[in-house]
């Protein structure tokens, strides 16, 4: 018998940018998304000047479910998913971001899209902004530097909130809103703040300004949405990788410790409702001209979220340097090394499903909310057989290691958890490299990374074995029983 809440919401994740295609139908206007070229393994994504002709911009067709959803649907329901999450496109709503008035068109998709779920028995879980800001507010106002967009987001928050009243229940502000405590390389602050660093400026500073206008703009939204309906379930969305120390070494766990506190500050704002100390004081020393207001912190302070939605893939390790300073400053890209105990798929990301119960503990522990698993997954290359069969144990051997931690978390270690929705499990546009060919899915997308394919969607082995779950409520793990 499976302790798992009965009304457990398996389910699936996406996001808008990464799916939906028509990236110019119905009125939507361009987003970060759309002028980020595709790459491949190991290749950094481009982000282009706009859109310009002849570059190859993979999110611009992803897989066209703008146009298949119906179809699409009719699959998730076989599957049995009893929760969708996917996002909102800003760009649907806002085509510019700025505008005063939404773009009508934009919101009857989302009415159609949630209308068709919720008649066949699937309860959307919505995203507001994953990774797909309107490009116009990069170039006119730089993106999230910019306390203007705290503004816009809150007309679109409302607008959606109103909108979809009574429809949607579960939402999430800004997803992965975390990432960016990366700021080495220029893709996290570009997909989550719409930051380009120019020449002079601090990629950190840029941060932590982008990332409080966003909490601030989160807590704004998490009480309006609370007033338009207080049944509305608001959360954080945060990546959760959890950092280990690389060794017993006292000052390898000060790092650890430094890193995690670095890279959950945004879970520490939009949870407890303040900045932790060790934040404040680093941003002192370091001399950044934040603007924090009073007003802000009061505003954080009244817009704690409701549960945390996380995402979980892989876990890291970090070493203190010789002469690590009195800070313990945490540069992600510098002093992540590798931890030898664990395994590593094709992209490098280390496979460690231990990592998911020991961050629901240490998430528990700190916030006391209940936990939602709003992504996990295994990206891999598969092989279609000329029947259309696709074979993936690896994929399922990922996820049944990642369900049984999870299960252990609640059942011996009593987490409250919401529910559980494996990213990309329908095949779809990789947000890290833009690839199709790195699949996550359970249902297989005919489509390659150079962009040719009929589109037509197939059940992968993984389809039969995640649906058995579904239907024992994560009791039978281990069958997978594959039609002839
Ligand atoms: P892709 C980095 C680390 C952890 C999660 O990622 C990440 C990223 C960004 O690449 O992103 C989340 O497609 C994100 C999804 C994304 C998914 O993980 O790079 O919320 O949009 O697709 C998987 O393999």
């Amino acid at each position: 018998m499976s302790k798992l809440r009965s009304d457990f919401l398996w389910g699936g994740a996406v996001a808008a940018h990464q799916l939906e295609g028509g990236w110019q139908e119905g009125g939507k206007g361009v987003s970060v998304a759309d002028v980020m070229t595709a790459g491949a393994n190991g290749v950094e994504r481009r982000i282009t000047a706009g859109v310009v002709p002849g570059e190859n911009y993979p999110n611009h067709e992803a897989i066209d479910f703008y146009h298949r959803y119906k179809s699409d649907i009719q699959l998730f329901k076989e599957l049995g998913l009893k929760a969708f999450r996917t996002s909102i496109a800003w760009t649907r709503i806002f085509p510019n971001g700025d505008e005063t008035t939404p773009n009508e068109a934009g919101l009857q998709f989302y009415d159609d899209l949630f209308d068709e779920l919720l008649a066949n028995g699937i309860e959307p879980v919505i995203t507001l902004s994953h990774f797909e800001m309107p490009y116009h507010l990069v170039t006119e106002y730089g993106g999230w530097r910019d306390r203007r967009v705290v503004d816009f987001f809150v007309r679109f928050a409302t607008t959606v909130f109103t909108r979809y009243k009574g429809k949607v229940h579960y939402w999430m502000t800004f997803n992965e809103i975390n990432n960016q405590a990366n700021t080495s390389g220029t893709f996290a602050l570009f997909t989550n703040s719409g930051i380009q660093v120019g020449p002079g400026e601090n990629a950190e500073a840029l941060m932590y300004q982008a990332a409080h206008y966003e909490t601030v703009a989160s807590a704004l939204a998490v009480q309006i949405g609370h007033q338009i309906d207080p049944a509305n379930q608001i959360g954080a969305m945060i990546a959760m990788v959890p950092i280990y120390p690389a060794s017993p070494k006292p000052e390898d766990i000060m790092k650890a410790e430094r890193a995690m506190q670095a890279r959950y500050w945004f879970a520490d704002v939009q949870c407890n409702g303040r900045y932790p100390a060790w934040l404040r004081q680093y941003q002192a020393d370091a001399g950044f001209d934040l603007d924090i207001t009073l007003e802000d912190l009061n505003v954080l302070a009244c817009g704690t979220v409701d549960y945390i939605g996380f995402s979980y893939y892989m876990s890291m390790a970090v070493q203190a340097a010789p002469d690590e300073p009195a800070n313990y400053k945490y540069h992600e890209a510098g002093d992540v090394v590798e931890n030898p105990t664990v395994e590593r798929s094709e992209w490098g990301w280390q496979i460690d499903p231990v990592g998911l119960r020991y961050a629901m503990n240490w998430f528990k522990d700190r916030y006391d909310l209940p936990l939602f698993i709003v992504e996990n997954g295994f990206g891999a290359i598969d092989d279609i057989t000329p029947d259309h069969r696709v074979h993936d144990p690896y994929r399922v051997d990922y996820l049944r290691a990642h369900i049984e931690q999870m299960k252990l978390a609640v059942e011996v270690d009593g987490v409250d958890l919401i529910g559980y929705t494996p990213w990309g499990f329908i095949d779809l546009v990789s947000a890290g490299t833009g690839q199709m060919d790195k699949r996550y899915g359970v249902i297989y997308v005919d489509k390659n990374d150079a962009g040719e394919g009929t589109l037509d969607r197939y059940k992968k082995d993984s389809f039969y074995w995640y649906q058995n779950v579904i239907k024992t409520n994560g009791a039978d793990l281990d069958n997978v029983v594959v039609p002839d």
